[in-house]
């Protein structure tokens, strides 16, 4: 009696176990990939063209160059080279993204609060270089 009962307890931890190890694995593709043409949470995202619009791409972390980045969203400007290219961006994340004319945080800084999106001004339309966020990453 007393056997079966922690054959019982021990069978509802190990269903219990794989019902946990579950939930990770279902977790996971929720969690942001970068550069995976899809703006997750925490993302910052530069687009082709104004009005977010055409090939986009979108980054989790820092970028000191964004000459070996690529607008890989189906649209005008894909497969182009990111640098010097982005018209307008949006920003995914509860925290401001730095962006920069000059590669490694150089020339003119831009800053995008939390959620902002449009289009570049003059100054950063097709100079951004980099790439920057304030949350360690
Ligand atoms: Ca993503
Ligand atoms: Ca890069
Ligand atoms: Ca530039």
């Amino acid at each position: 009696m007393k056997s079966s009962t922690l054959r019982r307890t021990l069978a509802t931890a190990v269903a219990l176990g794989a019902l946990g190890t579950g939930s990770l694995v279902t977790a996971a593709p929720a969690s942001a990939a970068m550069k995976d043409g899809r703006a997750d949470f925490g993302e910052f995202i530069l687009h082709y063209s104004a009005g977010l619009d055409e090939s986009w791409t979108d980054f989790a972390w820092d970028e000191d160059y964004l000459f070996n980045d690529r607008f890989i969203t189906p649209g005008s400007g894909y497969n182009q080279a990111v640098d010097n290219n982005a018209e307008s961006y949006l920003n995914r994340a509860d925290f401001t993204w730095y962006v920069y004319t000059g590669a490694v945080h150089t020339g003119n800084e831009g800053w995008l609060p939390d959620y902002y999106l449009g289009d570049f001004s003059s100054t950063f339309k097709n100079q951004v270089s980099s790439i920057y966020n304030n949350d360690a990453n």
